[in-house]
């Protein structure tokens, strides 16, 4: 069991400044978070909601190097962008910092000085691969190669973003140099290193154990198979020109690797923040009745469950998180988003696209979390969660209710009489849903809250299409202010149980009923006390009281209309485009996503190969097999039957007659029962798709050999 105290400290993941904020990191990382700080805030607790910008590590230098300006003004520029956006959108962090601030350099210095000082570290001379052009060691992302645990030939230096594995530059297999694209050559050199080996013990009972039952199973999932595997002392410093400088004797050129000082920026910012509010810094990370959390994305997993904790655990004085509530990836459109492909919604866009929708984009994003598995953002999805859910429930409810109140009684709450069964029906429910919503928020889940949140407007709407106030009107007017009293007491509801999904619009509501939330749900709105309070909503027999005056209804939600949803659609097909131009020149990023070459092979392997030009002369689907043609194709050499795994890129019927260039002599095999007798050679367009590697073939007769 988790525990419950008054004091909590929730991080999110600080974003990179090597580029904006997306909806990506927004949908794993700033949207749960806040409305996790913002629900407990409203439960009164103390909340200390701390981020900041990551401005070391590799991807800002190679961002510098690409645009040719430095890293700092690489940071200064992003920094800006990242935080006035995340301003406007409602992210409602205490304290938003940057790790280039003083504060941090000092924190982080003095937190490597003190594990230094009690021989938490050990140092070694290794090997470490080198840039001889560059004149540079290669460290992380300046580094790719193929993974040695899953064969990915992209990974980085640190990591593997397919299978997740954290990775040491030296265990990639042809690894190769993002700078010049060279090989690299070893070279000694020395480092720090945490001997994660020694905290296994620690880590077992503290993951394995204790929070088997509460952390996600994706979250335990990844921890468990980095334990089974065995730790092994991972560097903390490294030979870079940017970061901060190691505090030792005889680190000259070295600094602190990014993912050591970037979780400290957890510990500055908390300190900046607690010096400007005149609060103690320590109590939010060293009290064991703080409940501390990590929001993040799933590639930040052992950062945040392993290393973090360890170097905690090794200072000494800190306490541990509680829990780390990491979200899988959102895709878009049906592709990975990717900074350097330009593949994404960026937030400082959307805002400027979409004025005052921030609650639109929240609501979306929540409503398809990748909590448990990977998920996808498609424009058309937003329209209709916009039009026929904001809208059409939450909107159409509040509009009728608003606007009745004040056509009906001069925008005064009408007295009840008496209740009726469905009435005291509807009363109950609504009673129901503030501890519904908690225990989803409680463990962690976004969008089963927010739809019970959204089942209480479906609430309030059928209510009042039932009752129908607007025929009742003429002819009973009891009945008329009861039904209105009580669809009053739903919109109050309403007023603050949307708070931590829709900010925005919990604002414009509490204004239109002239009532407020306690305590004040975000720094940014003054609280008035004696107001609505979130366990009021059970506790109460009545929310808004007869004869309490009301405002005049505001728009919550207007229609997105196909237009701007064409026009993003728009944007992202010229992304498109212009990704396929600028194919030719290969960026120092991109330089990741080209296959490195293979190992080299003597002329007497490649005479070995035996590739003909061939046409299809038949194609049909193999059953039951979604990826699966079956193809007859004459070789020039004899008529043969051919398995290709290309149905998801082509129709049996287009690719009839077509030329292609065939490996005659592989030996053959079998496949769902059907003997494939040679393969037929492709490639991938930009886009993933197959593409035939078929020769001009205009004169070229079938069994024209390829050499
Ligand atoms: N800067 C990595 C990321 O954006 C990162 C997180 C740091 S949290 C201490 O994936
Ligand atoms: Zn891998």
């Amino acid at each position: 069991m988790e525990k419950n105290p008054n004091r909590y400290t929730i991080t999110a993941a600080l974003p990179y400044t090597n580029g904006p904020v997306h909806i990506g990191h927004l949908a794993g990382v700033y949207v749960p978070a806040d409305i996790y700080a913002r629900y407990q805030r409203l439960q009164n607790k103390d909340v200390a909601f701390i981020c900041g910008s990551d401005e070391h590590g590799v991807p800002i230098t190679i961002k510098a190097k690409k645009e040719g300006i430095t890293p700092q003004q690489v940071v200064d520029k992003y920094h800006g962008i990242i935080k006035n956006s995340f301003e406007e959108f409602g992210i409602s962090f205490d304290n938003y910092s940057r790790t280039s601030a003083e504060i941090h350099h000092k924190t982080a210095s003095d937190f490597f000085k003190k594990l230094y000082d009690d021989g938490k570290f050990t140092e070694e001379v290794t090997e470490q691969l080198y840039d001889e052009e560059a004149n540079q060691f290669l460290a992380d992302r300046y580094i790719t190669g193929t993974c040695p645990k899953c064969g990915n030939e992209e990974a980085y230096g640190d990591q593997c973003e397919k299978c997740g594995s954290s990775l040491n530059a030296t265990d990639l297999i042809n690894p190769k140099s993002a700078i010049s694209g060279n090989v690299p050559v070893l070279k000694e050199t020395k480092h720090w290193f945490l001997p994660l080996n020694e905290y296994e013990d620690f880590l077992k009972q503290w993951i394995l154990v204790d929070h088997k039952k509460d952390w996600k199973t994706n979250v335990y999932g990844q921890c468990k198979s980095w334990i089974d595997d065995g730790l092994r002392p991972r560097a903390v410093t490294r030979d870079l020109d940017w970061g901060i400088p190691v505090p030792v004797e005889g680190a000259d050129g070295k600094v602190l690797y990014v993912w050591f000082d970037a979780p400290i920026g957890y510990i500055s910012s908390t300190k900046e923040w607690a010096a400007r509010e005149g609060k103690n810094w320590e109590d939010y990370w060293k009290n064991e009745n703080t409940k501390m959390l990590h929001f993040i994305g799933k590639d930040n997993i052992v950062f945040h469950c392993i290393i973090f904790p360890s170097m905690l655990k090794a200072e000494g004085s800190y306490i541990l998180p509680e829990n780390v509530p990491a979200n899988e990836f959102l895709n878009l459109e049906g592709n990975k988003i990717s900074t350097s492909k330009n593949w994404a919604v960026w937030l400082h866009e959307y805002l400027e696209d979409f004025p005052n929708q921030q609650d639109v984009l929240r609501y979306t994003l929540t409503a398809n979390a990748p909590e448990t598995k990977d998920n996808d953002f498609t424009w058309a999805d937003f329209q209709t969660r916009n039009n026929s859910e904001l809208v059409a429930i939450f909107g159409n409810f509040i509009n009728r209710v608003v606007v009745l109140t004040d056509k009906y009684y001069g925008g005064v709450v009408p007295e009840p009489s008496t209740f009726s069964e469905i009435d005291k029906q509807t009363l109950n429910e609504l009673k129901a849903y503030p501890s519904v919503i908690a225990s989803s928020l409680e463990r962690y889940r976004f969008r089963e809250a927010q739809a019970e949140m959204m089942n209480l407007a479906r609430l309030g709407n059928k209510y009042l299409a039932d009752e129908e106030p607007w025929k009742t009107f003429k002819t009973d007017e009891e009945r008329t202010k009861t039904v209105m009293y009580v669809a009053l007491q739903i919109a109050s509801a309403l007023a603050v149980l949307s708070e931590p999904f829709l900010p925005f619009t919990s604002d414009k509501l509490k204004n239109m009923l002239n009532v407020s939330l306690s305590p004040s749900p975000s720094l940014r709105t003054g609280s008035v006390d004696g107001s609505i309070k979130w366990n009021d909503v059970s506790s109460k027999s009545e929310l808004i009281k007869p004869g309490h005056k009301i405002n005049k209804a505001e728009l919550l939600f207007s229609k997105i209309e196909d237009e701007q949803v064409r026009a993003q659609l728009d944007k992202l097909e010229k992304t498109k485009m212009d990704n396929s131009t600028t194919n030719q020149e290969t960026s120092v990023e991109e330089v990741a996503a080209i296959t490195p070459q293979k190992e080299t092979i003597q002329f007497d392997d490649f005479v070995k190969l035996d590739m003909r030009v061939g046409t299809i002369l038949e194609a049909e689907k193999m059953p039951k097999a979604d990826k699966l043609l079956v193809l007859k194709v004459d070789t020039g050499i004899d008529l043969r039957t051919i398995v290709s795994g290309i149905a998801q890129s082509f129709n049996a019927e287009e690719i009839i007659g077509k030329k292609v260039t065939v490996l005659v002599n592989l030996a053959p095999r079998k496949l769902r029962g059907v003997e494939s007798q040679g393969m037929i050679l492709m490639t991938e367009d930009a886009d993933g798709k197959l593409v035939f590697m078929n020769p001009d073939t205009s004169g070229v007769e079938n069994g024209a050999t390829i050499n």
